[in-house]
Parts: structure tokens; sequence; C-alpha cells
């Protein structure tokens, strides 16, 4: 008997060092202290010892199941230790780590501009007004004064709509500030621009698929052609500089009557001529005109009392003039090294 409980404390203080986790550690547990554990069966045998042998024999077993039963403990709380000390070290923050890097966005060069020139007409009393990008040809077309065999309405030059053939991705603004005049009712005054996409069968160096305008409309009685050279002249000095030079020619537009090319001093040269303005010392910028009395009375205006200015110009061309650039497609190239350049 004596040697069974030697064997037995041998064996258990063997198997608990051996014991890597709460599991087999239970394991244990059962093994020594279960019902048929082999504490258990110990104890049972003291009641077959001779009488007088039971009380020397009772004390050692209990004392093996104290000591094993402290063993248990001490290996519990070292596993439960070593379990949380694991997981900390794998949750540990390193506070002295310096902040991952926080990749800023800005704004795409062609948004810079457009709301630069937005800001000039907010500043001149313009309100923004905004439309559809696909369009009925009633707004992009007719509404305009745009006549049946206009080369614009053809398939060749815009994008229609596959089995509608009255729907087309806008090729101007334009019908913008047509459905703002047919929802005002005759009220005045009508002064608002229209910025935003617009789409054209166009696709080289200074032309893509898609592209930004900003067209603009002053409705109201007494609107003579200085009031659009005074507005332009003021927007061409505010956008490329107090110095800029403008000037005015003849042109032909079907919603305006009549109109004007614009022009401003050449911003690379001042206007000595160079290779940006073609020698000529001067740039084309927008286009404009007294909105054509056919289109005032589309849209329920009487041009006998009421008279407007318009204009539209090409967001990329002014970005590109301002950055200096020659070729339109690396705005939509999404090259991050060309487009980190504009603050
Ligand atoms: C209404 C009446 C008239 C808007 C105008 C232009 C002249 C023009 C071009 C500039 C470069 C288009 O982006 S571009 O290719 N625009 O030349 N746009 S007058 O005239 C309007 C608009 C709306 C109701």
């Amino acid at each position: 008997m004596q040697e069974k409980i030697t064997a037995i404390r041998a064996q258990a203080v063997q198997e608990l060092q051996e014991v890597q986790d709460l599991a087999q550690l239970d394991g244990f547990r059962v093994k020594y202290l279960g019902k048929k554990g082999l504490i258990t069966e110990l104890l049972r045998s003291v009641g077959q010892l001779p009488r007088g042998e039971r009380p020397e024999i009772g004390k050692e077993v209990n004392v093996l199941q104290e000591e094993i039963e402290a063993g248990l403990q001490a290996r519990k709380d070292a596993l439960t230790r070593q379990a949380l000390e694991l997981r900390l070290a794998a949750e540990a923050i390193d506070v002295t780590l310096p902040g991952l890097p926080v990749n800023l966005g800005r704004r795409h060069p062609v948004q810079q501009v457009m709301e630069e020139i937005q800001e000039i007409f907010i500043g001149m009393g313009f309100a923004v007004a905004a439309g559809p990008e696909i369009e009925l040809d009633y707004y992009n077309f007719t509404a305009l004064n745009i006549p049946p065999e206009h080369p614009a309405r053809d398939m060749q030059d815009s994008f229609y709509v596959a089995g509608a053939d009255e729907v087309l991705l806008r090729t101007h603004t334009s019908p913008v500030q047509i459905r703002v005049m047919e929802a005002r009712q005759g009220a005045l005054p009508v002064r608002i621009i229209a910025p935003g996409k617009v789409y054209r069968r166009d696709d080289d160096h200074t032309h893509s698929p898609m592209f930004h305008q900003v067209e603009g409309l002053l409705v109201d009685r007494g609107v003579a052609f200085a009031h659009l050279k005074g507005t332009l002249e003021h927007f061409v000095r505010q956008m490329f500089g107090p110095d800029t030079q403008m000037r005015l020619r003849p042109s032909y537009f079907p919603f305006t009557e009549p109109s004007a090319e614009v022009d401003i001093s050449c911003v690379a040269c001042r206007g000595e001529g160079c290779r940006v303005c073609g020698h000529s010392g001067w740039l084309e910028i927008l286009g404009s005109g007294m909105v054509h009395p056919r289109v005032l009375a589309t849209v329920g205006y009487d041009p006998a009392q009421v008279s407007g200015f318009a204009f539209g110009l090409g967001v990329e061309r002014v970005a590109m003039l301002k950055y200096g650039l020659d070729d339109l497609r690396l705005f939509f190239a999404n090259d991050l090294r060309f487009l980190r350049q504009f603050a």
C-alpha cells in the first residue's frame, strides 16, 4: 500500500507537468479524483486494510489527495495566466509606433476649374441649375432652334439611346436653361449657369467623348449685348488675371443672334504670339450671343418684351490653358502621378 501511494505520487507529479492546457488538466483531474479515479480507489481500499493500519495509511492517502488537489489548482492558475498573457501579447498596441499615413483625396482638376468658374458667376448673382444628362431631342435640339438637318443631330455626332430615337446623351448643357425657363413660366429675371457633363462622338488630343461645360443665361427686360460683354470681361479677368485682354468675333449659333466667339490674350505669351496661341496672340475661350427670339418664344417669353444673353465654355479647354497642357486625355487617364499635381 505504502509503495502504491509513492508510485501514484510520482506518476501524478510527472503527468501534471506534462499537462499543456485546461482540457488536458480536466482529464488529469478525472483520472485521479474522479468517481473511478486512482485516489478514490485508494481511499476505498483503505477500508479493506486491517483496522490497525487504517489511520496511518488513511492519513497518507489524504495527504496525497490534498497534494494532488493543490497541484491541480496551481497548474490551473499557471495555464490560465499563460493563456491571458498570450492573448495580451497578440492584442498588444505599441503606442510608440508612428501612425499609418492617411491617403488624402482631392478634387479632380477639372472639378476644381469648374468650381472656380461657378464661383465667379455666383459672385455676379447667377444661380446654379442642373438637369438630366440623358435628354429628349426636344430639349437638346428642337427648343434651341437647331433644325432637323443639323449635323449635330446625326447619329455620327451624338450618342443616341438604342431603340429610342428621341433620346440621347445631351450634347451641351443648354437643355438645362430651356427646362428652367419653361418651369419659370415667364417670371423674370432668369440668371443661371448650368455646369455639367456633356457627350459628343469626338476623341482626339483636344476632344473627349465626355467633357464638361459651363453655360450661362440671363433673361430680363432690356438686356443688351453690352451686358454680355461686361459680364464676360469680368469673368475672364477674374479667371485669367486683371491684365487679360478680350475680343469678340462674329460667329453663328442656331440658338443665339447675333453670336460671337470670345478670345482672350494668350495666357502663355500675353499676346506676343507663341506656339500655344498659334502665333496669333489670342486664344478662343467662349461662345456667346443674344438668345434667339425664337428660343425665347418657344419657352413662353415674349421676345418683344424681354431679351437675353447666353454663353458657353468647355471646362477641359480652360483647364488645359490654365495648366499649359497639350493633351486633354490626361484628365481621364486616371494616372495619380498626373492628378496629384493639382493641389
Ligand atoms: C439657351 C440659349 C442659348 C449657349 C451658348 C455657346 C454659345 C458656345 C460652346 C463653347 C465651347 C460649346 O463646349 S463648347 O464646345 N458653346 O459656343 N453656347 S451660346 O447658348 C444658349 C444656351 C441656352 C436657352
